[in-house]
């Protein structure tokens, strides 16, 4: 990975770039050595930005080890053969057989019978383009997105509460100089490393209060300085919020004169709430009355004092309270929170939600959730359409509606009304969609599955079309992070050619190699007879998507491509390039907005919206049964295609591990270290028994990066909230028990009985 003495006279060249996986972005220098005759080798080192302020994580620095990674990169496209098995293929004959089958498939059931599947790694510049090949090329409403798994419920809740969503709506660095953070169901000493240099303000002062049902790595933080770790069962979260805030409103610990001036609906969202006294909560939520009332007050007395000029106070959730079928309602109970403590739009702090992926935040708003188009314009607006079909050289009539959201869409596919085809671009939905099995079986129904990749993921490895792309630092482009800032992707080297000679998947074929999907796009909306425009050059669509976001709630218009390539830190919205009007704290001007909602909330009359929350049943677990609830390692990113690819993280997490409490595990004589076997009506998966004191004894925890009989979506189900359409990964009823001991005919009892609302 590092280069040696003998390279230094070796031609080098290094870009500052943003690293390849999460929503930190954070900033890097990427160097190669080119050796003639041989291997280039990378160098990777944390640059010196307000995210990351230098650091990285184990992945970030690791990242580089994929762009040498040759034996099993894909570099050719695969056609599925007669025999069953994958071949290489030119791309003359991969894009043709594409084109062919979607018109043959159109041509037989209709638009609608081809869907696309996008991500929220995908560039903006991606992002916009698939949306707009979906709704123009293909004419399909059903396309949608990973991010749906990710931040649907947050963004829907900042929609409703707002009028807006962006992630946060103020700078990471804001968070240093907080006294008081409450951090619900977020993991980031382990999901973003550098993103704790940000707490340390809060955990100096003990105000860091985590909440979440494991004693995870962020919840340890809480341990110095009398910080609080809260615990309650999963999905827990929105009775113990609604709670905490009868007590703010109970005790008079609100900001009566910010709701008075800022926001609407108290009155109703009081109601809701006064039946909440933490005695009653108490028993739902597995949180001690007293502790609740302890947050309310130790929440309530830092924000009057942040109010009166004391440092300020911030209310941030991740997907452990928002991946639930009712995540909008937690998300939004959070906000609700934050509001009535007068934080939001105002330097007393704020709410603000952790966006996951890479592009998490641009892959929401570029134009690929079913509902939406570019500019986070509404797909069944009449001027939004009309301003898109201007935009794509079409009459607004031809694009389509909304279509299906993520589970809908590919627990459908295959079957009665559901897709009959699907093109998949950055996700590996075999191993991350909830209910892994049935989406797999759905997958071999399809009659065209084409994925886009650079390695064979477990979802591509069930291709009819293997397309093989370009990853992170062989493409430039733009991606928007956690704080809504826009940055530039920099290319620094050339893709591996399928050359005879070099090893790889398809070595050999003519007319090979990966392309960049925006290539890809283009020839085959002309393959399909398409007679928009579809530009290969990353910055040309970005001028598009300039004039494609003009006047919209996420306004890219006032950007500029050359002034993100020198380095300005960029905000949207930017309705119109406004240099130097704030200073960021590495000096440079920013453009854009930074700070949102300082003197209005984005919905019309410019108040913020609290209303009355009223939380749904959810059964207690039978007896016998746990509550498997999933997350993540550290080493290892989503459903693991590239890191299960790098070896060092590979060799700290080789396989998926299951965590169980020890007076849990000695009850169902689980020894640590053996294999056991978790199971429900879905499935069954297999783990590696980690005792963990840390986590509540009715919870158990597993990853979900691994493949095989370790996937944990084996057992999740495609339960969904109906206002985001967000599965429930983190609250699934289950049974544990040794491997290797029988289990219990495959019971219906759990939860098969709910259906998806
Ligand atoms: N190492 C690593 N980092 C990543 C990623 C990765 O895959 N690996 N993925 C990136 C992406 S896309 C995302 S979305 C983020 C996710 O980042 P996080 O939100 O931090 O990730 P999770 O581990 O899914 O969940 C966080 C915590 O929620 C807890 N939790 C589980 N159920 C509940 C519950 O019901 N209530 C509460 N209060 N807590 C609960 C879990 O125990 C876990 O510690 O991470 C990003 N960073
Ligand atoms: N049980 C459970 N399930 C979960 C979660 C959970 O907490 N628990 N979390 C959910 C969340 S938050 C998320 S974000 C999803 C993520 O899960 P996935 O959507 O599966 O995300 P990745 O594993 O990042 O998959 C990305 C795939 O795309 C490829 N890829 C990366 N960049 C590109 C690109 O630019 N173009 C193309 N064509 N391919 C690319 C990678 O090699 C990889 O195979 O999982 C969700 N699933
Ligand atoms: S925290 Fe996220 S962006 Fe930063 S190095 Fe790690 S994976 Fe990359
Ligand atoms: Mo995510």
């Amino acid at each position: 990975m590092t280069t040696t003495a003998d390279t230094r006279t070796m031609p080098r060249r290094t870009v500052q770039t943003h690293c390849p996986y999460c929503a930190l972005q954070c900033a890097m220098n990427l160097t190669v050595t080119e050796r003639p005759g041989e291997p280039d080798t990378f160098a990777v080192e944390g640059a010196s930005f307000p995210t990351n302020k230098g650091r990285l994580c184990r992945k970030g620095s690791t990242a580089a080890e994929l762009l040498t990674r040759r034996h099993d990169r894909l570099t050719s496209p695969l056609l599925r053969g007669e025999d069953g098995e994958l071949h290489p293929a030119s791309w003359e004959e991969a894009l043709g057989r594409v084109a062919t089958e979607i018109r043959r498939i159109q041509g037989e059931r209709g638009a609608d019978a081809v869907g696309v599947f996008g991500s929220g790694g995908l560039t903006n510049e991606k992002t916009y383009a698939l949306g707009k090949f979906a709704r123009v090329a293909l004419g399909t409403a059903q396309i949608d997105y990973n991010g749906r798994f990710c931040m649907s419920s947050a963004s829907k809740a900042s929609t409703l509460a707002f009028g807006l969503d962006r992630g946060l709506p103020f700078p990471l660095t804001d968070l240093d100089s907080a006294c008081t953070v409450l951090l619900l169901g977020s993991n980031v000493a382990d999901t973003m490393p550098p993103f704790v240099q940000h707490l340390e303000g809060a955990r100096a002062t003990g105000g860091l209060i985590v909440v979440d049902p494991r004693r995870s790595n962020t919840a340890e933080l809480t341990a110095e300085g009398g910080g609080l770790h809260i615990a309650p069962a999963p999905g827990g979260d929105l009775v113990l919020l609604l709670s905490v805030a009868q007590v703010v409103l109970e005790e008079g610990l609100a900001d009566a004169d910010y709701l008075q001036q800022r926001v609407s609906g108290l009155d109703s969202f009081r109601r809701s709430v006064t039946q909440w006294w933490p005695e009653r909560a108490q028993s739902l939520t597995g949180v001690g009355a007293d502790q609740i009332r302890l947050i309310a007050r130790r929440l309530g007395h830092a924000a009057r004092a942040a109010r009166n000029g004391g440092d300020p106070v911030y209310i941030l959730t991740g997907r452990g309270v928002e991946q639930h079928k009712d995540g909008t309602d937690t998300a939004r109970a959070a906000i609700s929170l934050a509001l009535l403590l007068g934080l939001p739009g105002t330097r007393a702090g704020g709410y603000g939600t952790l966006t996951g992926q890479g592009n998490g935040q641009g892959g929401r708003e570029m134009g690929q959730k079913t509902d939406q188009l570019p500019g986070i314009r509404s797909i069944t607006d009449p001027s939004d359409r009309a301003h898109m079909a201007r935009i794509w050289g079409v009459e607004p009539e031809a694009l389509p509606g909304p279509g299906r959201p993520a589970a809908q869409l590919l627990h459908t596919m295959g079957h009665d009304d559901g897709v009959r085809a699907l093109l998949v671009h950055g996700s590996n939905v075999a191993i991350s969609a909830p209910d892994a099995a049935r989406v797999v079986e759905n997958l071999r129904a399809l009659e065209l599955l084409v994925v886009a990749d650079f390695f064979l993921s477990e979802t591509a490895a069930e291709a009819d079309v293997v397309l093989p792309v370009l990853q992170w630092a062989e493409e430039d482009g733009t991606m928007t992070s956690l704080e809504g800032r826009v940055l530039r992707r920099r290319k620094l080297v050339e893709p591996p050619s399928s050359a005879p000679g070099s090893e790889g998947p398809g070595t050999g074929a003519p007319d090979s190699g990966p392309r960049s999907e925006l290539w890809i796009w283009h020839e085959l909306a002309r393959r399909l007879g398409c007679s928009s425009t579809f530009p290969v050059e990353p910055a040309e669509v970005f001028a598009e998507i300039r004039q494609a976001t003009e006047g919209a709630a996420a306004d890219y218009s006032g950007l500029d491509w050359q002034l993100l390539d020198d380095g300005h830190a960029a905000y949207w919205p930017v309705p119109s390039a406004l240099l130097g009007g704030e200073s960021s704290l590495t000096g440079e001007p920013i453009i854009g907005t930074s700070r949102m909602f300082l003197e209005r909330f984005a919905h019309a009359d410019g108040r913020a919206r609290l209303i009355a929350i009223t939380p749904g049943r959810t059964p207690a677990p039978a007896p016998g049964e746990l509550t498997l609830t999933t997350g993540r390692h550290m080493e290892h990113y989503q459903s693991g295609t590239q890191t299960r690819r790098v070896t060092a993280l590979l060799e700290a997490h080789p396989e998926a591990t299951i965590a169980v409490h020890p007076a849990t595990a000695l009850e169902h004589g689980l020894e640590e270290g053996a294999d056991a076997v978790i199971a429900n009506a879905q499935g069954e998966m297999t783990a590696r028994v980690v005792w963990d004191a840390g986590i509540r004894t009715d919870t158990i925890f597993a990853p979900f990066h691994y493949a095989g009989q370790g996937t944990a979506n084996l057992l999740t189900r495609a339960l969904t909230d109906p206002q985001s359409g967000m599965p429930e990964f983190k609250n699934t009823p289950v049974t544990i028990r040794p491997a290797g001991v029988a289990g219990a005919a495959r019971s219906e009892t759990t939860s098969s009985k709910e259906t998806t609302p």
